[in-house]
């Protein structure tokens, strides 16, 4: 019977949404256990052998992806350690499970504790212990291992994100940019999954650029579906932010925002996520300039951009930032009609992350430099 409704459900259901399967993985949930330990001898005083730890090592170059495909059970169980006996009186341990992970992970069991983050090749972790083996003092019983679901959350690695409320152009400017194919509506949320795409140079140089959900306000109070994204412009080079010179309006009930307070209601999600994004090389593209009275509309921005500071001023406390970010750049450009606007954008980002990357040269060579002065330091005798 069981068999029977297998083979008849099977074919009606249906394959996973198209918008489902885009985009990548970026959090997997596994079960790991850490051997028990073995038990004692009480006659002879036998220790029972300490159970295998659970442990990961991240690795360069590997995907959530491949982790999840290497086992799909994705179950970790480390081996038990052995029972104390007559001929082992010290009962062997239980080998430990290693397995791939790819760096930037951060480990978190479903309770929230956090377990660690993997930020480099080769390191590792152990996430759950083996239990101890028995002898005199627990009664020469075994503990068992530590076990729980955790939580792998991939924070992407790319040069430049994007930010924006939805619809403002996003996906519209990365497919225009790059070699990315993410889909396009006029319709909120369109983008689910982060996106990656990349942007190839003439001189064979390539910048990633991230494509993320939209934020709404609020997003920060989890609200919509984009602040979970955020964590993935903590180890971006560059934010560009993109918005509609129309303004926004999620749907009638919401009140309508310009353009104006879409730029400040982002800065604000930006603030309550992590106040160090406002830090970051931040680009200002003002999108959809090829929509009627644009240009209008655009010069007034420009304008109140030169105070940004005294035009938040005059909003509530809860809708305004306490620090404004500060554009490298605003510019005003159509993402979906002008292939020289697009063109534009491209110059400038690799402009600004040439000039970023220079910026972080020079502030290690001043370090070096300052090594290399510290042996030469005066020594001598003190004269009093
Ligand atoms: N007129 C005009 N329409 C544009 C321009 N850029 C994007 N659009 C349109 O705006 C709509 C939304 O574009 P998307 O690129 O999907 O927007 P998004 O920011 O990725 O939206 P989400 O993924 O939902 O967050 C689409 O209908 C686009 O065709 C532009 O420069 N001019
Ligand atoms: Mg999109």
């Amino acid at each position: 019977m069981v068999y029977l409704s297998r083979q008849c459900f099977d074919k009606i259901r249906k394959p996973l949404r198209k918008y489902l399967r885009e985009g990548f993985r970026d959090s997997l949930r596994v079960f790991v256990s850490g051997g028990p330990g073995g038990n004692g001898l009480p006659k002879f005083g036998g220790v029972g052998g300490k159970g295998g730890d659970v442990i990961v090592e991240a690795t360069e170059g590997i995907s959530l992806e491949t982790v999840y495909k290497a086992n799909i059970s994705k179950r970790y169980a480390a081996q038990k350690g052995k029972h104390a006996s007559h001929n082992f009186i010290l009962g062997p341990p239980g080998e430990d499970v290693v397995f791939k992970v790819p760096v930037g992970v951060r480990l978190v069991t479903e309770l929230g504790k956090k377990l660690g983050e993997l930020n480099e090749d080769g390191e590792k972790l152990v996430i759950a212990k083996g239990g101890t083996g028995g002898h005199a003092k627990n009664g020469f019983l075994g503990t068992r291992g530590q076990a729980y679901p955790v939580k792998m959350d991939l924070k992407l690695i790319a040069d430049v994100g994007l930010v924006g409320f939805p619809n403002a152009g996003k996906s519209t400017l990365l497919k225009a940019i790059s070699e990315a194919r993410p889909r396009i509506a006029s319709y909120p949320f369109t983008t689910v999954r982060p996106i990656l795409g990349v942007i190839s140079y003439e001189d064979h140089r390539q910048v990633s650029i991230a494509d993320l959900p939209g934020l709404i306000e609020g997003a920060y109070s989890n609200r919509g579906m984009g602040h979970e994204f955020l964590k993935h412009i903590e180890r971006t080079k560059l934010l560009l932010m993109i918005v509609d010179v129309n303004g926004f309006q999620l749907s009638p009930q919401y009140p309508h925002r310009s353009c104006l307070e879409t730029i400040m209601l982002l800065n604000k999600e930006l603030e309550l996520y992590n106040e160090d994004l406002l830090n970051k090389h931040a680009i200002l593209l003002i999108n959809k300039m090829d929509s009627e009275g644009s240009e209008a509309k655009y010069q007034e921005v420009r304008k109140v951009m030169k105070n940004f500071k005294g035009f938040i001023s005059t909003y509530k406390e809860d809708l305004k930032p306490n620090k404004p970010i500060n554009f490298t750049d605003i510019l005003a450009i159509s993402a979906k009609e002008s292939q020289s606007d697009v063109l534009k954008v491209k110059t400038r980002l690799r402009n600004l992350l040439d000039l970023v990357s220079e910026l972080n040269e020079s502030s290690d060579s001043e370090d070096v430099y300052s090594d290399l002065k510290k042996p030469f330091v005066e020594k001598g005798p003190v004269l009093v």
